[in-house]
């Protein structure tokens, strides 16, 4: 097991003097799934098995999704009382650093192991001739007295490995000189056949879940940033009338400071700089780059720990925020199609962006909550109310997305209904959740409460708005 790319597979290929069968030779992850090949022994006397198990990669979609196909694997051959002799965890000793990643996954190791079973892992270190000695020498010291220092001192062994089928014999004699009756269940395997624990509840799926949740923290203070500079992008809501010089077939705008629309939602300045400007389209993409990084976080939580309702909502949203990915850049503002709505009005997709932004954010609250407690059917029915909702305006940003490059598109009276209507099942989702969640969380759900009447009271606008240049059109 290691991270990918770190000559897992290459291993193999070596001991058993078939190159090329597994081996990656690009940057892409070769692995995907668990290959066990069967070699006989050079003792003559047993057969020795050699499994190759995909890759932690630097992504955690990719975490939980690895480490189900490996726990699958070690369940199915547990229950059939086959036990392994040993472990080896591969490191390239010409990685630069140990944080971040590496780290991540050697801690997911060391718990699906179980520190009974430190004594059966060999930590192997490759690509030795990527590095010149005395830095691979320095790095190898760094690693045994710090991040290998516990394994080490519970019996594990470290060894190099030189990409050849003397090295990979040498060091698999290492573990194969293990009696059956020294193999032990690894500790994944006694959570989950033995104490009948689902993934998620292990020690290892507990560790990749926790660091999910330091991602999802770190997401909120993002949130909290992006929001305030979607809110100051976004232009406030202008009425809008027609110029004395419509016969040249221009508009001209103004704001109306008296507006009972300037004192709804969150808006609270009419000389906020529009989307238009370099750096709030900066923000904009940032925006929605938070978006989706959170729900594909979501989502994976959610396979993992098996929420079926989260996911239903995840899809429409991830839906939504790639087809504004399509939507922004074709500037879909209807000002351009004819010219016929101010700027500040005519962004439905800034509005688009915010309800996704909050059911992002709101979606994240939920999937922290649910890797602690069991969702209550009131939260489950309330998920899947807005899910459907967002099934329902994902159904009509596809549809702007596909228009967005010919003849553009605008919001009808159904559409801001349908939108106003996923809005409001939301907030009704926020004051379900709300007494179920810790205080820390709090503050999360009543920005995403906040931020969604100020979409409703936007898309309101954007209504009025429409019907003002209807009427003023049809009087010219
Ligand atoms: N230079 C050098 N290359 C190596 C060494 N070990 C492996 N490689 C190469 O590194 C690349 C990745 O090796 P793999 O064996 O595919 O890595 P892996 O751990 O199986 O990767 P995944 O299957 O993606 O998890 C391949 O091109 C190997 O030939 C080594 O010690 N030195
Ligand atoms: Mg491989």
């Amino acid at each position: 097991m290691g991270p990918i790319g770190t000559g897992k597979s290459a291993f193999i290929d070596c001991a058993v003097g078939r190159p090329d069968t597994g081996a990656g030779h690009d940057l892409v992850s070769c692995t995907k799934e668990i290959r066990a090949v069967r070699y006989p022994h050079p003792d003559g006397e047993r057969n020795i098995v050699l499994v190759d198990m995909p890759g932690f990669d630097d992504t955690f979609v990719s975490d939980t999704q690895v480490l189900r196909n490996i726990a699958e694997w070690l369940k199915t051959t547990y229950k059939r009382k086959v036990l392994l002799s040993g472990l080896l965890y591969f490191h390239r000793i010409s990685d630069n650093r140990m944080a971040g990643t590496p780290l991540r996954n050697l801690n997911m190791f060391k718990e699906l192991c179980g520190r009974d079973n430190f004594k059966n892992v060999v930590l192997v270190t490759t690509m030795w001739d990527e590095v010149l000695e005395d830095v691979g020498l320095q790095r190898e010291k760094e690693l045994q007295s710090e991040f290998w220092k516990t394994m080490i001192r519970l019996g594990s062994t470290t060894r190099r490995f030189h990409l050849t089928e003397e090295s990979a014999w040498e060091i698999i004699n290492t573990i194969s000189a293990s009696l059956p009756e020294e193999r032990r269940p690894l500790l994944i395997q006694q959570e989950m056949v033995d104490e009948h624990k689902p993934l998620h509840k292990t020690s290892a799926g507990k560790t990749v879940l926790r660091s999910i949740t330091a991602i999802f923290s770190s997401m909120k203070g993002f949130f909290r940033r992006s929001r305030v500079v979607q809110d100051r992008a976004s232009s406030p809501p202008r009425r809008l009338r027609l110029s004395r010089s419509y016969s040249s077939s221009t508009i001209s705008t103004h704001t109306s400071q008296s507006s009972s629309l300037m004192t709804k939602g969150s808006y609270s300045s009419s000389s906020r700089p529009t989307h238009t400007s370099q750096s709030s389209s900066h923000s904009y993409r940032d925006a929605l780059g938070g978006v989706i990084t959170t729900l594909k976080l979501a989502h994976s939580v959610a396979e993992f720990v098996r929420i079926h309702c989260l996911k239903e909502a995840i899809v429409p949203s991830l839906s939504i925020a790639h087809a504004i990915e399509v939507i922004a850049p074709a500037k879909f503002a209807i000002h351009k199609r004819n010219e016929l709505l101010p700027q500040g009005i005519a962004e439905p997709h800034h509005e688009l962006l915010r309800l996704v932004e909050n059911a992002a954010l709101l979606i994240g609250v939920i999937t922290e909550r649910a890797q602690e407690v069991r969702l209550t059917m009131e939260m489950k029915t309330a998920i899947s109310g807005f899910a459907k909702d967002l099934k329902h305006a994902d159904g009509i940003v596809q549809d702007m997305a596909r228009r967005s490059s010919g003849t553009g598109a605008n919001l009808q009276d159904t559409d801001l209904r349908t939108l106003t209507s996923c809005a409001e099942s939301m907030r009704h989702a926020c004051a379900v959740l709300r007494p179920k969640l810790s205080p820390d969380n709090r503050p999360a759900l009543f920005r995403v409460d906040v931020g969604l009447a100020g979409v409703i009271a936007a898309l309101h606008d954007y209504n009025l708005a429409r019907c003002d240049v209807s009427t003023e059109l049809m009087s010219h």
